[in-house]
């Protein structure tokens, strides 16, 4: 866990808060202590373990996210990326969870990111990968991605798009970023409107150039999504054709899964599986949805399939270890906060991805491979099932407190005043309410 220098919510705040709490969360610690023993599990283990968890935070995801019908824009927005920064740094301290922000360029882009990067040094923070956009034309640009970008007709588009990328990789270098996330929303309204395979085609050849600017130690994630803002043919549609690219690019290549980016019912933990056993899951947007990309609170919709991938992850982690091969996906958040204050979403978000992480780490996987060889199908079920009812929440706020967090990271936030002090600071900027997530 990075030091946190500058810390921005007043300590003292938090450490009565956490000394209120303190006799109820260390009843019930050994209380879920003593049922874990009866179990065999020793809880300062998984304390220690869940004490290792970090997810990043969306730096779109601190101001409030909207839909194309409208935005409804919170109290003291965040105006730039350093007050982005700012509340990224208020997540970090109450939840110890997120020691890393994902910044999205050009709404992110400042032309001093040595002082960025100070600035987030000073809260505890580094930068996990960086996402390009070329799913919106910017002031002045030359050409448009109305049809496209990286697989656009149009070669100059094409050969924007991919310097847009490269000037992503050179502005993620000078803040420590070791990766880039390329989503393109790239696709077809109408059948006939593209060719496929040669949308496709144009894709790689643009992917092939930005994997050709990669430094060394750099990964490229591509991103999947099935439809939006395409509705008939989306060029990277599903995890198959990410895969087959990344596969095509090579090694540095590899495949991120946003959850909310599959049709309805689509047995994600399986692509995670497959992802993992052929070395090319590279991260996840985690987030949760209903219907489509909707963006929802992580855990607020399904939390039995977020525990699902991660006891897939387990599964590859174990694997890994066994086979001394590295196993280290991207944990992000990707969120879009239109009714919550998003520093409350973003906090009790990584609180639930942690909780599914805890939870998976409690699985007793040589019950179940037993259960599974004998094909003692409802005990193997039940002991997925076991874990997953176990109620770890005195781990995790436990694991917080002993960092230096807040034992109930929302309370304290509100206890804080910190959204009115940042309404004060921050005077909404005139005509903010549009649509559109940022
Ligand atoms: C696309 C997406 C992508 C981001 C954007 C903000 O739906 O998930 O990851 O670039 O949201
Ligand atoms: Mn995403």
């Amino acid at each position: 866990m990075t030091d946190m220098k500058n810390p921005v919510i007043d300590a003292n705040m938090v450490a009565e808060h956490n000394a209120q709490q303190q006799a109820d969360l260390q009843a019930d610690y050994d209380a879920l202590g003593g049922m874990l023993a009866r179990r065999g599990v020793d809880i300062e283990k998984l304390t220690a373990l869940a004490g290792t968890f970090a997810v990043a935070v969306p730096s779109w995801g601190a101001g409030t996210g909207g839909t194309r019908f409208a935005r409804f824009p919170g109290r003291g927005e965040p105006r730039n990326v350093f007050e982005k920064m700012e509340d990224c740094a208020v997540i970090n301290q109450l939840t110890r969870a997120t020691p890393a922000v994902s910044l999205h360029f050009p709404w992110d882009r400042t032309d001093d990111p040595a002082a960025l990067k100070e600035i987030a040094d000073g809260y505890g923070l580094g930068f996990d990968a960086v996402n390009s956009n070329t799913f919106q034309d910017q002031q002045g640009q030359d050409h448009t991605y109305k049809y496209g970008s990286l697989s656009a007709q149009s070669g100059a588009a094409r050969a924007q798009a991919v310097q847009h990328n490269i000037d992503c990789i050179e502005l993620g270098q000078k803040l420590g970023s070791k990766a880039l996330t390329v989503w393109v929303g790239d696709g077809a309204n109408f059948p006939g409107q593209n060719n496929l395979r040669g949308s496709l085609e144009r894709y790689l050849d643009s992917m092939r150039d930005i994997y050709g600017a990669l430094p060394a130690d750099w990964n490229v994630f591509i991103e999947h999504k099935l439809f939006e803002p395409a509705f008939y043919a989306t060029v990277i549609a599903d995890w198959g054709t990410s895969f087959a690219c990344a596969t095509e690019l090579g090694p540095k290549a590899k495949c991120l899964v946003d959850l909310g980016h599959h049709a309805p019912n689509t047995n994600i933990e399986m692509i995670v599986a497959r992802l993992a056993q052929f070395g090319k899951l590279g991260g996840f947007h985690f987030n949760d949805s209903k219907y489509g990309d909707d963006d929802l609170d992580s855990g607020s919709i399904n939390p039995f399939q977020l525990f699902l991938v991660f006891n897939e992850l387990a599964d590859a982690a174990e694997r890994a270890k066994s086979g001394a091969t590295d196993f280290n996906p991207a944990y992000m958040l990707d969120q879009s906060h239109n009714v919550t204050d998003p520093i409350e979403s973003l906090m009790s978000s990584a609180v639930e991805v942690q909780r599914a992480f805890v939870q998976a780490a409690l699985v007793d996987r040589n019950a179940l491979r037993g259960f599974q060889e004998s094909n003692d199908v409802l005990n193997a079920a039940q002991t997925l099932k076991k874990a997953y009812r176990t109620d770890v929440s005195a781990i995790l706020a436990m694991a917080r407190v002993r960092a230096g967090g807040a034992a109930d990271p929302v309370a304290a936030y509100r206890s804080s005043g910190y959204r009115d002090g940042a309404a004060e600071r921050r005077p909404a900027k005139a005509g903010a309410s549009s649509s559109g997530i940022v």
